[in-house]
């Protein structure tokens, strides 16, 4: 395996312009199944990446210098605590854009962490399955990562987390263990539940293994304030921004995870999508043969706030889930950096449904509360128009 990685190196430094993305044929089934061939796939990428930036002159992101991402379990434990600090320092902190003035209109908006989830609600039909899904995700993230540096003084970076490493237990998984440096626990187990039929994917759901409270560690105090809008089994809001205060739930559920996010999952996707549209449609499910991809069924398998799609991201643990989202885009763009640095396909209207234009790279992309619009083609690129990360 060292053998193929430094192969790898070598083609993109001699011929890296005419580049093709690896074949899938270049591992064994073992390999895929056993994450081995994702961690080369993400060696290789970051490799390319190296070699890109250095192709680049006067950039001021430097490889040495620039922000890196690491999953959580990799991380210190006083790291891991920094983190899950400045995250609840956040929704403790008053809203930033909201004006003062239009505060009758949100009740729901208590705290900077809400303008989040209240932006991510107010454009859920506009940001999933468009064009602008994955660039849209990527810099509301960012945004948050940078929120917690400027007003909670975190000096870290965003964690992400890996589920492949967790696709048969996600419960078990280091990450949820509830101890002050985890990202909280599961929640509290409710027994005797029955199964749920999920009319949007045609999927009979069983029950996960949490369902209340998250009970220990980081979160098991906050407050959510807004939603859930659609979630099975629970009384919803009526309207986007309800103040509906209550506890942060979580229900861990392998049933989704085992089926669409092991690493053969993240590693076909990666590796066998060539287009554009097949890369973007399978990560986010509905295609053929897979409801949920890996975004989707990420979401179904933490469960509680983080499975309602219009404020999932009341759940801390939805920045760490779509940083991970972000580094399989980022992985699979720098495969072929060439091809796919600046490749969008699609309508600014979820699965084009009412029927809009196709998007351009020259858009405007709106951020609502969470922050100033952008040019669509200014979050394409990890290392410029302000970006400067990687993920490791
Ligand atoms: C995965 O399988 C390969 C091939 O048998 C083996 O060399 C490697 O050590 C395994 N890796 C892990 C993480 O189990
Ligand atoms: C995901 O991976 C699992 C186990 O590796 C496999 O059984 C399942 O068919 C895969 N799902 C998809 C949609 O490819
Ligand atoms: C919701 O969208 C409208 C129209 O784009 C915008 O004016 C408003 O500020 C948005 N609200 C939030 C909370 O993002
Ligand atoms: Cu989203």
């Amino acid at each position: 395996m060292h053998f193929r990685i430094s192969v790898a190196a070598l083609a993109s430094i001699s011929a890296l312009a005419s580049a093709q993305a690896p074949s899938i044929d270049q591992w064994t089934r073992l390999e895929i199944n056993n994450g081995t061939a994702w961690e080369e796939v993400t060696q290789i990428a970051r490799d390319n990446q190296l070699y890109n930036l250095g192709t680049r002159q006067n950039s001021p992101c430097q490889w040495g210098t620039m922000d890196v991402r690491r999953e959580f379990r990799d991380m210190s434990k006083g790291d891991r605590k920094s983190f899950t600090d400045a995250a609840t320092c956040l929704m403790n902190t008053p809203p930033q854009r909201m004006p003062k003035d239009q505060a009758a209109n949100y009740p729901g908006i208590k705290s900077r962490h809400d303008e989040y989830v209240a932006t991510h609600i107010n454009m859920t039909l506009e940001i999933h399955a468009t064009a602008d899904f994955l660039a849209w995700h990527r810099h509301y993230i960012k945004h948050y990562e940078q929120d917690l540096k400027d007003l909670c003084g975190y000096t870290g970076t965003l964690p992400y987390w890996n589920w492949a490493k967790d696709a048969s237990a996600p419960q078990d998984s280091p990450l949820f263990t509830g101890d002050e440096y985890s990202m909280g626990s599961n929640g509290k187990y409710i027994p005797n539940r029955g199964d749920t039929y999920l009319y949007t994917q045609g999927v009979n759901m069983p029950p996960g293994t949490g369902g209340g409270c998250v009970e220990s560690g980081p979160f098991s105090d906050v407050t959510l304030n807004l939603g859930p809008l659609d979630l099975p089994n629970t009384k919803n809001v009526k309207s986007n921004y309800e103040y509906n205060p209550r506890c942060l739930e979580r229900d861990f559920n392998s049933f989704f995870s085992e089926r669409y996010n092991t690493f053969s999952n993240v590693t076909e996707l990666v590796l066998e999508s060539i287009y554009l549209e097949d890369f973007q449609d399978r990560m986010q499910g509905y295609a053929a043969g897979d409801a949920f991809g890996v975004h989707g069924s990420g979401h179904w398998s933490i469960g509680g706030a983080a499975a309602d799609f219009h404020s999932s991201p009341a759940d801390p643990l939805f920045f760490l889930h779509h940083g991970m989202i972000d580094n399989v885009w980022t992985t699979w763009q720098n495969l072929d950096i060439y091809r796919r640095q600046f490749i969008i396909k699609g309508t600014s209207t979820l699965g084009n449904n009412p029927p809009s234009a196709e998007m351009t790279l020259d858009d405007v992309i709106p951020f609502g509360f969470v922050a100033e619009d952008r040019i669509f083609r200014e979050l394409m690129d990890t290392f410029a128009e302000g970006y400067c990360y990687r993920y490791e």
